[in-house]
């Protein structure tokens, strides 16, 4: 017999004739559109790739709303050799006026990219210092046969000239909101995070089918900034990958927004 779930995968990878069983798939959930190279601003979008399935009758509803949100407060940095390693042990970051100092965080890194053409109303997420750490848009309407593309821009990160490291992930934090309810419900939202959280409990809209429900196995999207040229010679042709996830704390904090949350 099939679970509510399984038959709401079904239909996700019917509607978009898609390959969800790894759930890693280009086309598949909602992902960052390109990979970017370090060192110069880039432009950049999130790509909704489907939206809600209710669970009950299959029906696909539009998406009306959406929350971005980018690893800042407490993120856990993975150096894929298990190295312990910090974002400002790795990268830097240069500022207008080309001034270099290490990152020691993301947020203020990424700015919304004003495009009105699925949410009538946007605005970015804020920490107190009033620096950017995602964004929200509300007020709109994504048909369920489209896909979409919400527009930001990335920051130019520089990878360290002594260290290794071939490319930086950062987990991106998403929620595709079809009605606005909240906490949301299996068919309300698909949650592209980690994992459940405090106030995101709901297994059926975090993990894939056939996943095993745990820390890191949901399915957030990932933006990958990759080194530009070679690795130095120091690193004897080995490197790594840093992996930079949001906290559950964060998400609980900051993925909901005024109207949601
Ligand atoms: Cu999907």
């Amino acid at each position: 017999m099939f679970s509510s779930n399984t038959v709401r995968k079904m239909a996700l990878c019917s509607l978009a004739t898609m390959l969800c069983g790894a759930g890693q798939g280009a086309f598949a959930h909602t992902t960052i559109r390109d990979q970017a190279t370090e060192g110069t601003n880039s432009y950049n979008a999130a790509v909704i790739g489907h939206t809600c399935t209710n669970p009950k009758n299959g029906a696909h509803l539009p998406v009306v709303a959406q929350s971005v949100l980018f690893p800042t407060v407490n993120p856990e940095v993975v150096r894929s050799d298990g190295v312990p390693t910090t974002l400002g042990d790795e990268f830097s970051i240069k500022d207008h006026t080309g001034t270099v100092t290490p990152l020691t965080s993301l947020a203020g890194k990424f700015t919304l990219i004003q495009n009105k053409n699925i949410f009538a109303k946007q605005a970015e997420i804020t920490d107190a210092a009033g620096n950017a750490i995602g964004f929200y848009g509300k007020r709109g309407n994504l048909p369920a046969e489209l896909m979409g593309l919400v527009p930001f821009r990335v920051s130019g990160i520089t990878f360290a000239a002594d260290k290794c490291a071939k490319s930086l992930k950062i987990k991106v934090a998403i929620a595709d909101i079809c009605k606005m309810t909240f906490p949301p419900r299996d068919g309300t939202a698909n949650l592209w995070i980690p994992n459940t959280t405090g106030k995101f409990t709901d297994n059926a809209i975090v993990y894939d089918e056939g996943k095993t429900p745990g820390p890191k196995n949901g399915s957030p999207a990932t933006l990958t900034i990759n080194r530009k040229g070679e690795l130095p010679e120091s690193c004897g042709g080995v490197g790594y990958d840093v992996t930079v996830w949001p906290s559950n704390e964060d998400i609980d904090a900051n993925l909901p927004f005024p109207g949601w949350r």
